[in-house]
C-alpha cells in the first residue's frame, strides 16, 4: 500500500490526538524554551556538531534559565575518551554518503534513489560478508542479519535531519550504516576491536555510535523505545528541533515497554517516531501466533496515536513516509506510529535452519520481495551499471573486513572499564 494515501489524511488509522490541556511539563518547558530562546540558538551548537570524525562527546550544557524551571532535567557533561581511530582507508569516496543530504522535502531525483540503492547494496553486501565471516569462525557472539530489510533502515535515516537520533534492535547493522557509521568501524566493531564504532564493547547486538546519534543495538527486545522518549522528552524540555526514531519489530509491540513509551509518548507529545519492522516473524513465531490483531497499527491507534502504513519494500515510500512523519514530530504535533510491512529474506539468525517455513515460501518470498531488486527495477538500472555499483560496494565490503582483522585487540584488563553499575 502505498504510503502517501493514508498519511495524515481522513483516513481510519488517523487517529487526532485529544485536545492536551497544558500539562506541567510541557507548560514549564515551553517557557523556559522561549525565554530562552537566544540560549537554545547558541546550544543548538551542540546538536550540530559534524556526522564524522571523532572527538570527547559532550553532552549539551542546559542553559542557566532553563535550570529555572520547575522540572530540571538532570545536566549532565560527560566527556567520555575515545580512541582516536587512524581510519586513512575511509576516504570521503568511501563514506556511505556520497553526495549532500536530500535537499528536497519529499521529491526524490533519479540520482538521489540512485544513491539509495547503492546505499541498501552497501549494506546488502557487508551483511552477506558479515555471515561469510561468522560462519568461518571469525566473529564472536550471535549475529542477526536484516536481509530484505534495507529500504527500511535507508529510507528511514536519509529522511533524518542532523542532530536526529535512532535506537536500534538486534538486527542492527543496516540501521547503523545508514545513520553514518562507516564500514570499517562498524565491521571493526563486530571483530570486537578497539577501532569499532564502539570500541569492541558492544559487537553485534550491543553497539552504539553516540556521535553519530546511534544509542545502540538493542538485545532486550523493545528495549530501545523507553530510551528514545526519554530522550525526545529532553529535546522538548530544552527546546531543540530534534527527532527520535525508535526501530523495533511486530514482535516488539507485545512486549510491556512497548505499551508504556508509546502511552508517554503520546501523553507528552513528544518528538517521537516509532518505526516498526514488521516482517510478521519473531523468531520462529508467525504474527498470528504471537497478536490477536491483524492490524499492527492499531496498537498506536489505541494511545490516540497518529498512525501511517507504508510498505517497507519501496524505499521511496519509506523515505517520504517517514519525511511527512518527521515534520510532524518536530514542528511539535507528536509521536508518529510508522508501521513498516517488511519481509526477512533470510533466518532469524545466522545459522537458523527455518524450519518453521516451507523452501517453497521462502523461495517466493525472496524472488517477489527484494526491495534491492524493486529499486533496480524502478529505476531501470542495466546490467552494466548495477555491476558497476556491486564491484564499487564489495571493494568496501573488503577493506572493512581488512580494516577489521588489523585492529587492536581491547586489554583483557579493560573489560569492566565503562561498566558503571
Ligand atoms: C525481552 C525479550 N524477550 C525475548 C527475547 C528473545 N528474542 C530475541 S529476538 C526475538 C524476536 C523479536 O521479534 P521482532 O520484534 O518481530 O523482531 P525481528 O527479529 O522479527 O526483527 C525474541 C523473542 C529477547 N531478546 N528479549
Ligand atoms: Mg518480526
Amino acid at each position: 500500500m502505498d504510503a502517501e494515501e493514508l498519511q495524515f489524511s481522513g483516513d481510519s488509522l488517523h487517529v487526532e490526538a485529544p485536545e492536551q490541556t497544558a500539562h506541567t511539563l510541557g507548560a514549564d518547558s515551553g517557557a523556559a524554551a522561549v525565554d530562552c530562546e537566544a540560549d537554545h540558538l547558541a546550544e543548538s551548537a551542540g546538536i550540530r556538531r559534524r556526522e564524522h570524525g571523532r572527538r570527547p562527546v559532550r553532552a549539551p550544557v542546559l542553559g542557566d534559565c532553563q535550570l529555572e524551571s520547575k522540572l530540571r532535567p538532570v545536566v549532565q557533561q560527560t566527556a567520555l575518551d575515545l580512541v582516536e581511530l587512524v581510519d586513512e582507508s575511509q576516504g570521503p569516496e568511501h563514506k556511505l554518503r556520497l553526495v549532500a543530504k536530500v535537499e528536497q522535502k519529499g521529491t526524490l531525483s533519479k540520482s538521489d534513489l540512485r544513491e539509495f540503492f547503492r546505499e541498501m547494496l552497501l549494506i546488502r553486501r557487508f551483511e552477506e560478508k558479515v555471515e561469510e565471516r561468522f560462519r568461518a569462525g571469525e566473529l564472536p557472539g550471535f549475529l542477526h542479519v536484516a536481509i530484505g530489510e534495507e529500504a527500511v533502515a535507508v529510507g528511514v535515516c536519509r529522511a533524518l535531519e542532523e542532530g536526529d537520533i535512532i535506537a536500534s534492535t538486534h538486527r542492527a547493522h543496516g540501521h547503523t550504516l545508514a545513520k553514518g557509521t562507516t564500514p570499517n568501524e562498524l565491521m571493526a566493531e563486530l571483530y570486537g576491536k578497539l577501532e569499532g564504532c564502539s570500541h569492541g564493547y558492544g559487537g553485534s547486538m550491543h553497539l552504539y555510535d553516540v556521535e553519530r546519534g546511534n544509542m545502540g543495538a538493542n538485545a532486550v527486545v523493545g528495549g530501545g523505545l523507553p530510551g528514545i522518549v526519554g530522550s525526545t522528552l529532553a529535546f522538548k524540555l530544552r527546546g531543540e528541533p530534534r527527532v527520535g526514531v525508535a526501530f523495533f519489530g511486530d514482535g516488539a509491540t507485545n512486549i510491556g515497554t512497548f505499551h508504556e513509551s508509546l502511552n508517554l509518548a503520546q501523553l507528552w507529545q513528544v518528538p517521537a517516531v516509532f518505526v516498526c519492522e514488521d516482517n510478521h516473524w519473531a523468531e520462529s513465531t508467525p504474527a498470528w501466533q504471537h497478536m490477536p490483531i491483524e492490524d499492527i497499527s492499531q496498537r498506536a491507534v489505541a494511545y490516540g496515536m497518529k498512525a501511517v502504513k507504508v510498505d517497507g519494500q519501496d524505499v521511496e515510500a519509506v523515505y517520504k513516509a517517514t519525511r511527512r512523519a518527521l515534520e510532524h514530530a518536530r514542528s511539535g504535533k507528536g509521536p508518529v506510529f510508522l508501521a513498516v510491512n517488511t519481509y526477512r529474506l533470510v533466518g532469524h539468525y545466522i545459522g537458523d535452519p527455518q524450519v518453521y517455513r516451507s523452501k517453497e515460501e521462502l523461495a517466493e518470498t525472496r524472488e517477489t520481495q527484494d526491495p534491492i531488486e524493486h529499486l533496480r527495477a524502478k529505476l531501470e538500472l542495466s546490467d552494466d551499471e548495477v555491476e558497476e555499483l556491486d564491484r564499487e560496494v564489495q571493494e568496501i565490503v573488503d577493506a572493512a573486513v581488512e580494516f577489521a582483522k588489523n585492529g587492536t585487540d581491547p586489554k583483557p584488563e579493560d573489560a569492566l572499564k565503562n561498566v558503571y553499575a
